[in-house]
């Protein structure tokens, strides 16, 4: 089959190259020179150019309008209001020079095509221009880039002590998510990797006075509405990453180090599922490390509720030690 499909192509190109001689001869016997470019042929290069334009902008507009509602629903995080702000002014603006830069392209190269009756005019440099569009663009990403670094600032500013907060350490693993919870104390036991063994598959030290009364939930994490919530992140493995796309949130999982995140969620599951009109939307925590064979498949669900039934569901769960 690969045979007789290379045989078919270099037939192709054999076929072409003999179609462009005798096309040659052609010319040659009526006197024409092949070479020379005719105002007709810059004509038919630029409305080719016009052409495209069209067929390219509507395909970038049908492209947002086919596929526009894949983007994620309106954001579950305080801190994703802002987020999301700045996303879509970028989206805006880049969006807006595509557009702008590709219609003066297409819509020069369509203007000035090669005509016999005026002569191209040689222009090298300007100061002017090169000032106008260092400085446009500079100004531009420095707003965004300030901007940006406000709102990450605030988001990865720690919850303090003092505020009402909910600790809950996520610990990745191939294939595999564990949450615990700090329990009545607010504080997480000691862990470590070399205390891995049988069902303390994230190392959690049995002897450590703050551990016993951590809370450890496998399958899905409960998390009351309008109260921070204080990630710490680990991993016993390889390097994963906790991305909780609906509230705008990701973190690196990296072996040997805690890393940390916190948001404050606004909307229970229940009113999400009434927003995005799906009765079966769940929150959810994925994995978003290519971390092997079943990565696509780590992940956890995530419940929002109301913070008297987030008590009542953490009452049921086991502590580590009883
Ligand atoms: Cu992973």
């Amino acid at each position: 089959m690969t045979v007789v499909i290379v045989i078919a192509v270099l037939l192709v190109i054999v076929t072409g190259v003999q179609l462009l001689k005798i096309a040659e001869l052609r010319a040659k016997s009526k006197g024409e020179n092949i070479w020379e470019v005719k105002e007709k042929d810059g004509k038919f290069q630029a409305s080719l150019m016009i052409v495209f334009l069209i067929a390219y902008m509507a395909y970038f507009f049908w492209q947002i309008y086919a596929w526009g509602d894949r983007v994620l629903p309106e954001p579950a995080s305080e801190h994703g209001v802002p987020y999301d702000f700045l996303l879509n002014l970028t989206l805006g603006i880049i969006s807006s020079v595509f557009v702008l830069t590709h219609i003066f392209l297409l819509y020069f190269a369509y203007k000035y095509a090669y005509s016999a009756k005026r002569k191209a005019y040689h222009f090298a440099h300007s100061n002017k221009l090169e000032l106008i569009w260092t400085i446009v663009p500079s100004l531009a990403l420095t707003v965004l880039i300030l901007f940006g670094l406000n709102n990450w600032n605030k988001i990865m500013k720690p919850v303090p002590a003092e505020t009402e907060h909910v600790l809950l350490e996520l610990t990745g693993q191939q294939f595999t998510w564990t949450a615990r919870y700090a329990g009545e104390d607010k504080k997480l036991g000691r862990s470590h990797v070399t205390l891995i063994e049988g069902a303390n598959a994230t190392g959690v030290d049995a002897t450590d006075e703050f551990a016993k009364d951590d809370k450890i939930v496998k399958g899905e994490f409960h998390l009351p509405v309008n109260v921070p919530v204080q990630f710490v992140f680990r991993s016993i493995d390889i390097i994963h990453s906790a991305y909780m796309p609906h509230f705008r949130s990701q973190m690196n999982c990296v072996p040997g180090v805690k890393t940390q995140f916190n948001f404050v969620p606004t909307k229970t599951t229940a009113e999400m599922r009434e927003i995005t009109g799906n009765k079966d939307f769940n929150y959810i925590l994925l994995c978003n490390k290519i971390c092997g064979a079943a990565h696509y498949n780590m992940q956890m669900d995530i419940v929002v509720e109301s913070k008297e039934d987030y008590e009542k569901w953490l009452a049921e769960q086991k502590s580590f030690v009883e």
